[in-house]
Formats: C-alpha cells, structure tokens, sequence
C-alpha cells in the first residue's frame, strides 16, 4: 500500500480505506491498455475462469460460464439507501443507510483475502464531456475489469482526466468468496446464497456498495447502478436526464437526419432496434447507443443525447442475422461470451442464432448437450459484451462529446391488445403521460394476458430510478416547465406486438419498422398527416409507407385502430397502478388521465 500516492487525496485516502476493511492480497490501479487486458484474459484462460473461443472463427474472444444461481440482475436484493424510505418511494426496496453499511461492513470486512483489489478509474461517455461522469470501481473480479474495459473507458487516461479534486462516483464491488491462504479458486466466484448479495445504492452519497454477485449490472457497476440509478438522481438535482434509452441516427433519402431516442422495457427488441436494417430504400440507421440515453440541455434549448456507454452487453439468446445482422457482425471478434454455449470447433452458439443446432456442444453448465436433451444450450440471460466501435453501423459521432440533439422520444411495450402500432403525444405532459402508462403484457406461461396483467414500467425506469417513481415523473414534468417547449423532443408511444384473433403478431416488425420511423420523421419535419383522435395524433390510413410489404389494409386498420372498450379497461388499470404513486402522484398526470376519459367517453 506504500507505493500508493494518488495525486487526487480523496481517491488516495478511499482506496486505502477500502483495502483496509477487505484484506486483498494486494492493489492494483488499471492503466486500461489492450496489454493489460491481454494479461487479465491470459491468466484467466490459465485459471480455468476463461475459455478461448477459435481464433480462425472468433478472434480474440473468450467464453465464461457463471454460476447456476448468479445468472441475472437480481431485483429483490437491490437496495435504493436513501436518507429516508419515502424518497426512495414505493417502487424500490430500502433499507435505512446506516443499518445497511452495518450489514455490509461486516460482510465486506476481509472479503477480498486471497485476492488481488482493483481498481477501475471509469468514464462515463467520452473522456472530457460536459456531459460525462466519471466513477472508480474497485472490484475483485478481474472479469469485472475485462468487461468494464469494453463498456466503458477505462484507466490512466481517466486519473489524469481526475486531476486532482475532480468529482467521481464511488463504487464498490466484491464477488463475496475471500480464499483461505492455499484454497484454490473456483471459475466463477461468489456469495453462497442469494440473501448474501446486495446490489446498494446510496444516493446522497453518490456511492455504490456491490456484493455477492460477480453478473452483469450487479457487477459492472457503470452500467445500471451508476448510469442510471444514481445519475437519475444527479439528474434530478442538476436539471438533465438519465434514461433507459437507445439512441439512434435516422437518415433519409434526401439525407436529412433525426436523431432518436427509445425506451423500451427489457425483451422488446431494444438493441435490434438500435442497429436496425431499414426495409425501406433509401432509408438508413445508424446507432449511438442501446440501452443508456443521458441528455442535457444545449445552448441553443434542445436536448443533447450521449451514450454513456462504449459498449453492448446484450443478450445473446434470439440473437440471429434475422433479428441483428449488425449485432452479429459486431460480436465476430474481440467479444467476451457469457453463458452461452460452446461448440465443438470452439464457437458459439445459442437458441434463436439462426444455424442449426450441431450435434453436440457444451451447454452454459459446462455439460454435455445434444439437441434433444431437453435442456438450453444457452441461459435464457447469456449476454456478449462488444466494442461499440465494432458496430458496423455505428455513428460516426457516437463519441462526440457536445452529443446529439433529440427530435423525438419513443417510449413503448409488449402489448397485444389496445395499443395502437403508433400514437404521437399531443404535447410534452400527455407524452410524460404516455411514458408513465408504458409497459409489457407479464408472459407467465399458465395465464392468458389481458389488461390487467400489464407490468406498468415508466419509461422503462421501474429497476432504475434511483428515488421516488412520483417526483421521478415530477422530474420530466418540470423539465418541459422550464424549457421552450417547441424545442423538446416529441413523444411517440410505439407497440411493435399487436397479435390478431389467432394469436399471431400483426405487424412484421424488425427492419420494417422503419417504416413507423419514417412517418415520425415526416411528422418532425412538417410533411407528414395526421389524425387526432382521443388518444393522441396518429397516421391515417396510408399515411404509414406500406410500399412493398405484404400487409392488408384491415390489418393497418387493426394497428391503427382506437379501441375505445379496451381504452376504458386501460383507464382502470392505469388508474389502479396510480395508486402506487399515493399522494406523490404529479397532478399533470391525473390531469392527462382525466382528460382522456372524457375524451373517450
Ligand atoms: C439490460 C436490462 O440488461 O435492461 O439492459 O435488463
Ligand atoms: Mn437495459
């Protein structure tokens, strides 16, 4: 610990601390080079922990398997630590700040023995952004440095940038599994049981505490802990936003561009949205992010957007040239695969990739697996993480530090009944109105989905607001109060899986739709028709391009349809889950609601 004189005495003093209280064998500060990269994976492939895929077929790419019980992000043991429960409000867990450090303290103390301590200095977005944050993660998994390597931007380049009393985020990480002196280590550590981790979050405090799982958000602390549940709250005080948003460039025919942003809850098609493959010609997308939107006002009142993130760690499973062609291409080299299965010439491979299944693999288990052995080859939650910059269509600005300003807002479910294919908000409350009223259909195999089992999830926040749902939506309320509202994004409230009677989806999605696209450009723009109806300005017949697509004009009727019985079930519903909102339920809202009552009554 001697060598360590950080300039930034603050960063100094907490990694002292920190090594303090977990006992590593030792502390090493990441410099973020490809060489130390290289070393991390080398000893991880000599451990056992890694696994080198076919260099002829996926160079530079590596295979992990987790453990069976820490597969996923785990929800019931995420905390929101705030002072007091009611900021953190009825949609997180909490528990009291003080009682919570007790409890970890104890579980943190000597937890790292046996293991090395490091410690990821981290930009969120590009290095020297206005809109960037930066965070330092010590963790000890080197997995979680191999991956944080990709998602973010990491190493010395990040201190200098520090200087010496930058601002930054604390986050603390422990796989949970400290090592007696001479016990060997297993390939995926981590907390025996699930009641031992705890994903926390202190917002005050501006500071993370992660124990027990080494998977994906639990462990990469950038991700959903810092860019989204504690940057929503610095969000908030500070006057921007912090959104589970994609990102994407829209550029037409005549070369004119949009740049849009999309909310969408997790199974929606997210990241194939993202790197779309427009079916109608001329058209083209490209991306600048899949999961994480921060936008801050500009000079000129508009909305920029960055990605805070440099990568994508996007599930693998269903992952086909069909449904990703850019996805796919983007994972060919340089990848880390986790959970997914492995082939016997060293490849990869999942259900829904779009190739046949080879008569034999190792499953995510590290099993034996034949295609008939009534097993997954791959977790349903097997993720790659991948370079942005592999993206073949990847925006030429996507690291541009001023960001890109947002025309419009797509906020959107799994719904297959009610919700119109696309319905443009009236003005920027009914669009904060159609945010708060998003979600997905809950697909539990032994029910049949219908209004009231919708999973109501604003604006895709419900696992990532960092404070109360109410004053989260108080939050973008005021945004349009304080801003020349002609100059924000409009909202579009989208549902790519209407189903019709025989339970088949209507509308085609993926690459064709961009052709709803389209017509919210052309709306943008001034040149697109619309209708108002109840529920807000939607395309009339013919005035979504169909050109080309085998679609019949019953069907357009079917998405584009106001289906006024089914909107006063909604009404129901939406006026139920209000109630969870209790008295922080911003009046805006229920004034939106009751607006559409009458509206369609
Ligand atoms: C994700 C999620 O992993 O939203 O991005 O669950
Ligand atoms: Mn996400």
């Amino acid at each position: 610990m001697a060598e360590l004189n950080l300039k930034h005495k603050e960063l100094d003093a907490w990694i002292k601390e920190i090594a303090g209280m977990c006992k590593p064998e030792s502390v090493y500060i990441c410099d973020g080079s490809q060489h130390e990269y290289d070393r991390f994976m080398w000893e991880m492939v000599e451990s056992g922990a890694a696994v080198p895929l076919n260099p002829e077929k996926r160079p530079g790419c590596y295979l992990f398997r987790s453990h069976p019980s820490d597969v996923a992000r785990v929800e019931n043991r995420t905390f929101i630590a705030s002072k007091t429960k009611e900021e953190a409000g009825p949609t997180n867990n909490w528990i009291d700040p003080d009682e919570l450090k007790t409890t970890m303290k104890n579980l943190y103390n000597g937890c790292m023995k046996g293991r090395i301590m490091y410690v990821i200095p981290f930009s969120m977005g590009p290095i020297g952004s206005p809109i960037s944050k930066i965070g330092v993660e010590i963790t000890d998994s080197p997995y979680v440095v191999v991956n944080m390597r990709i998602m973010t931007r990491i190493g010395t380049k990040v201190i200098d940038e520090l200087g010496e009393n930058g601002e930054f985020v604390k986050c603390l990480h422990s796989v949970g599994k400290p090592l007696a002196p001479g016990e060997k280590d297993v390939s995926w550590p981590c907390a025996p049981s699930i009641d031992q981790k705890y994903i926390s979050q202190f917002p005050e405090e501006r500071m993370i505490w992660s124990y027990g799982s080494g998977y994906g958000g639990n462990a990469l602390l950038g991700k959903k802990c810092f860019a989204l549940r504690i940057a929503a709250v610095q969000a908030r005080d500070e006057g921007w936003l912090a959104e589970h948003m994609l990102i994407l460039k829209l550029t037409g025919p005549d070369g004119n561009f949009k740049y849009v942003c999309g909310a969408f809850p997790s199974a929606c098609g997210k990241t194939n949205l993202a790197m779309m493959e427009p079916t109608i010609p001329g058209w083209k997308v490209e991306t600048v992010g899949d999961d994480i939107s921060w936008m801050k006002f500009g000079k000129d009142g508009r909305l920029y957007a960055i990605n805070p993130e440099a990568g994508f760690f996007g599930v693998a499973p269903g992952t086909s040239m069909q449904s990703n062609p850019n996805a796919m291409k983007t994972i060919q080299k340089n990848t880390i695969f986790t959970n997914v299965g492995l082939t016997d010439d060293g490849d990869v491979w999942w259900e829904g990739i779009g190739t046949p299944a080879p008569d034999h693999l190792i499953d995510w288990e590290g099993n034996d697996w034949t295609p008939d052995c009534g097993r997954n080859a791959a977790h349903p939650n097997a993720r790659f993480t991948a370079p942005a910059y592999q993206c073949p269509v990847i925006a030429p600005e996507w690291e541009d530090p001023a960001g890109v300003p947002v025309s419009a807002i797509l906020v959107g479910g799994r719904r297959k009944t009610t919700i119109p294919l696309v319905n443009g908000s009236l003005n920027w409350n009914h669009g904060i109105f159609l945010g708060s009223i998003m979600g997905s259909e809950i697909t539990t195999a032994a029910i049949t989905d219908n209004v009231g089992q919708v999973r109501r999830d604003p604006f895709a926040m419900l696992p990532f607001m960092g404070y109360h749902a109410g004053d989260y939506l108080q939050h973008w309320l005021n945004i349009g109060k304080k801003s020349d509202m002609s100059k924000l994004p409009r909202i579009y409230y989208v549902n790519w899986f209407r189903k019709n009677a025989e339970g088949k989806f209507i509308w085609p999605g993926y690459g064709e739709n961009s052709r709803v696209l389209k017509w919210i450009v052309e709306r943008i723009s001034g040149t697109g028709s619309a209708v108002t109806t109840p529920i807000g300005n939607m395309p009339g017949i013919g005035d979504i391009d169909i050109s080309g697509l085998d679609i019949s004009e019953s069907d357009m009727a079917e998405l584009l349809k106001v289906d006024k019985e089914a909107w006063l079930l909604e009404i129901e519903s939406i006026k139920e889950n209000y109630k969870t909102y209790g008295d922080k339920l911003p009046k805006e809202l229920a004034e939106e609601l009751a607006k559409l009552e009458i509206a369609l009554k």
